[in-house]
């Protein structure tokens, strides 16, 4: 017989290669290190942290599956997962930093860019010493990205962009503008083009006062007539294919983040239980107590195989977006379930900063929403069993 692991209750370390155990525990170290001492500052006053992308960098944690000679770490879907996990364990918001930087930027630059865009981005992209993000969420087109209204027109030697976007993570101090637009000079399709800091018409305001992701900075991406050259087209991709590709990618990364936060309010929640006595016992002697314990310690532990038979199947070319959408809805739901128990059963405690499981809970509520909100997966999925698109 076995012995049983509260904190590992199906042995995920076993299932992991060495390689990923590896990065995995570097994710670990840093995390620890380097981001937790700094979060309750930085979500407290809503700091603007730009330079721990050259930290996450140097540590090879942006764009852990593009290949070497790019700049990333040629590493598989599981580690990307796991570095994920070990982010949001201290923050969804410096997950957010970096997910976007790998899945939505750096992804798209690889998977549809040309071999000059590849060469001139990636590499930057993967130190940290350039920022990115990614513009599809628009004021009048959020779930519904196709009825997007930013316009490239064809103009001799390029194009000219106009429109905006909102709700961009990064934007504001990003040096590199993955933007989504549709394209005249392609019948209307949707395109992908490559921006830089410093055209002429581009700007990204910061969208100040969020309650929610606060580590992370946000902010819209207006274009104003904003002209780019022929080289700025994502030149592989068209569609909202292009878009979803890329979502598909951060949705994955998102499923193990989310098991992150959960294990800190997990862990957490214990602890505060064995300490705190209330009626000369314990609160973690009593049974209502327990069962919430067993209820969180049952949901991580599934959600995290689930995401990690994703990845596996990622790694082989062998996934589906339903997949995905499976693990991105039910791992961010259950998180945000666990997240509120967690505040509850630390009482008034609960509440404050100081104890983290509140900015936890607070956090999740942007990822339950982004990257296609919980309702909207469930739409996914209704379309895939039933045939019919309900949106
Ligand atoms: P639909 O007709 O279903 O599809 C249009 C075309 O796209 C293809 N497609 C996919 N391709 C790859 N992967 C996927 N997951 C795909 N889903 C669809 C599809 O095959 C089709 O291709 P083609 O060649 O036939 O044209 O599109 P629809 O307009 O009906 O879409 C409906 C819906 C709900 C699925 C979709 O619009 C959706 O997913 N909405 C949610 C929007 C969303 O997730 N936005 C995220 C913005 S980015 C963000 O939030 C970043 S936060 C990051 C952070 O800070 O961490
Ligand atoms: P809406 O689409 O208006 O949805 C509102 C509500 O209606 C939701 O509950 C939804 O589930 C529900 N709903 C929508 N359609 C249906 C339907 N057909 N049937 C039933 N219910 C429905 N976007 C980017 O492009 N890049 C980024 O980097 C990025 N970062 C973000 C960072 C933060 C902090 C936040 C909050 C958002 C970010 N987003 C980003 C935007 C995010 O993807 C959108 O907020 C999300 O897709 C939802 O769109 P919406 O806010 O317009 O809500």
């Amino acid at each position: 017989m076995a012995r049983f692991d509260w904190a590992d209750p199906f042995f995920l370390d076993d299932q992991l290669t060495d390689d990923e155990r590896m990065i995995r525990d570097a994710a670990h170290a840093f995390a620890q290190d380097v981001l937790q001492p700094r979060v309750t500052k930085s979500f407290a006053d809503e700091v603007d942290d730009p330079a721990l992308f050259p930290l996450m960098g140097e540590q090879g944690l942006l764009g852990a599956t593009v290949p070497v000679e790019y700049g990333g770490a040629g590493a598989s879907y599981v580690a990307y997962g796991l570095i994920a996990r070990e982010i949001e364990r201290v923050d969804s918001g410096y997950r957010s930093m970096a997910s976007v930087q790998s899945s939505l930027v750096m992804y798209p630059i690889h998977a549809y860019g040309s071999e000059e865009q590849r060469r001139k981005y990636l590499p930057g992209l993967a130190a940290g010493t350039l920022i990115g993000c990614f513009g599809l969420t628009e004021p009048d087109a959020g779930s519904d990205p196709g009825g997007m209204t930013t316009r490239a027109r064809k103009v001799d030697g390029g194009y000219i962009l106009s429109g905006a976007k909102t709700w961009i993570s990064n934007a504001p101090f990003a040096d590199v503008f993955v933007v989504w637009a549709k394209s005249d000079a392609h019948g209307g399709a949707i395109r992908g083009f490559v921006l830089e800091k410093g055209m002429k018409g581009l700007s990204a305001p910061k969208i100040e006062g969020k309650l929610s992701l606060r580590a992370s900075t946000t902010g819209m991406i207006l274009m104003d007539d904003v002209e780019v050259g022929e080289d700025a087209l994502l030149p592989n991709v068209e569609g909202l294919k292009g878009p979803f590709g890329c979502l598909n990618r951060a949705r994955y990364g998102i499923s193990w983040g989310a098991m992150g936060a959960a294990e800190f309010c997990l862990h957490a929640a214990r602890q505060y239980g064995l300490d705190r006595k209330q009626f000369g016992r314990p609160l973690a002697a009593t049974q209502l107590w327990q069962k919430k314990l067993a209820d969180m310690m049952s949901d991580i532990a599934l959600g995290l195989q689930a995401s990690l038979r994703v990845g596996r199947l990622m790694d082989e070319g062998k996934f589906a977006p339903e997949m995905i959408s499976i693990v991105k809805r039910n791992n961010v739901g259950k998180a945000l379930d666990i997240a509120r128990a967690a505040r509850d059963m630390h009482g008034g405690n609960g509440i404050s900063l100081e104890y983290q499981v509140i900015r936890h809970m607070v956090n999740l509520e942007t990822v339950n929403t982004y990257e296609g909100a919980h309702d909207v997966h469930a739409l996914i999925l209704g379309r895939a069993i039933t045939g019919i698109a309900a949106f």
